[in-house]
């Protein structure tokens, strides 16, 4: 069905799409390559919320050109007015002949009704290539409007044999620069970098996108079940923080309040924070991709519960002994049947370090 030179030009969509990586939340990254006669008369990408879809910064490059053009596009096209017009309307009047796209968009608001406007209109529409490539790149956007909850990824920095911190919680600079400003890139790709109250207590992390160049820095959130973080605690930027906490405070809630942050009172039946619960409001929230940055307790916590998706585990090469802190607090196993599974998807090294990309089921 679809051509070697198809696969061509959804590939450079692909990389224009991937430009938006760190900007485009909470909308999806999406590209766009328009060719007639063999030639890309038009191309574009999504750079912002709010600011035009890649179809349209692709037409405006096109212009007239566009007409009996292919439009390439690794997102099926909008039929919504949302904060811009549909673009499946703007194809049709440019008069593009064919559409191939990567995959549907999961958006309910859209879910195949920009393909079939198109269809209508006559135009040859063929979707699913490199839909793979394409899910990966909206791996948040599509889970969140899939199944109501964001993406959670876990970073973990470790000694080779998986420790993260002295037992006397002494816990920087476990692994190299490169391997921080990886980092960076992670988080420079959430819309929350995420906390445990742990972790403000004994390091007061900022939390921010540093090293690398971004156009907008992820959202701060702590899990911070009896409201203990301090006020003049680093991440509070007066950005918006979000402190999911069981204990509603009235006196401490309107400190925070007075520094920009907003709590969140969800407590579950041990006085914890539910943290499944904090997940949906996050998607409420319209946040896509977490990354979790915290201590073996949240950790656990969050793995128990079910709610990780993706461990990337990054292991410096030196050991600390068996006395010093795992990566996750949780309930001793008896039997091997217990094991939790995972699967590899990456090893790579990153500097003197080694990157391990694994995901749950
Ligand atoms: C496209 N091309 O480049 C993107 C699309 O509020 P709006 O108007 O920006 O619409 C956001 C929705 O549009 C988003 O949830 C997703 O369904 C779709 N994103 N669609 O045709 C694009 N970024
Ligand atoms: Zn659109």
């Amino acid at each position: 069905m679809f051509s070697a030179t198809d696969h061509g030009y959804m590939a450079q969509a692909l990389r224009l799409a991937e430009k938006g990586l760190y900007g485009t939340s909470p909308n999806p990254r999406v590209g766009c390559v328009l060719v007639r006669d063999g030639k890309a008369v038009g191309s574009g990408w999504h750079k912002r919320a709010g600011e035009p879809h890649a179809e349209i910064n692709a037409l405006a490059v096109a212009g007239a050109a566009a007409r009996g053009a292919t439009a390439y596009l690794t997102l099926e096209p909008c039929s919504h007015h949302g904060r811009t017009p549909p673009c499946a309307e703007a194809l049709i009047k440019a008069g593009v002949a064919r559409l191939v796209t990567a995959m549907k968009d999961p958006n309910p608001l859209v879910s195949g009704r920009g393909c079939a406007l198109m269809e209508e209109a006559g135009i040859t529409v063929q979707t699913g290539l490199m839909e793979a490539e394409a899910r990966e790149l909206n791996i948040g956007f599509i889970t969140r409007m899939a199944e109501g909850r964001p993406w959670v990824r876990m970073k973990i920095a470790a000694s080779l044999d998986g420790k993260t911190a002295l037992n006397n919680s002494v816990s920087q600079w476990i692994t190299s620069e490169h391997a921080r400003r990886d980092v960076h890139r992670l988080r420079a790709r959430s819309c929350v970098v995420m906390t445990g109250i742990g972790t403000v207590l004994a390091d007061d992390p900022q939390l921010t996108v540093r090293h690398i160049k971004t156009s907008r820095q992820p959202l701060s959130a702590v899990v911070d079940s009896r409201l203990e973080i301090p006020v003049d605690a680093s991440l509070l930027r007066g950005a918006g923080e979000l402190i999911f906490t069981a204990t509603a405070s009235e006196g401490k809630i309107l400190a925070l309040h007075d520094m920009g942050a907003r709590t969140i009172v969800l407590p579950d039946e041990n006085e914890s924070v539910d943290l499944a619960g904090m997940m949906r409001r996050l998607a409420d929230f319209e946040i896509n991709e977490v990354l979790v940055e915290a201590g073996c307790r949240l950790n656990g916590a969050l793995i128990n519960a079910g709610l990780v998706d993706e461990l990337v585990i990054y292991l410096a090469p030196y050991l600390l002994g068996d006395r010093a802190r795992g990566m996750f607090k949780l309930a001793e196993l008896t039997d091997l049947a217990e094991k939790r599974p995972v699967k590899i998807r990456d090893l790579r090294m990153v500097g003197p370090d080694i990157r391990v990309t694994a995901r749950f089921s």
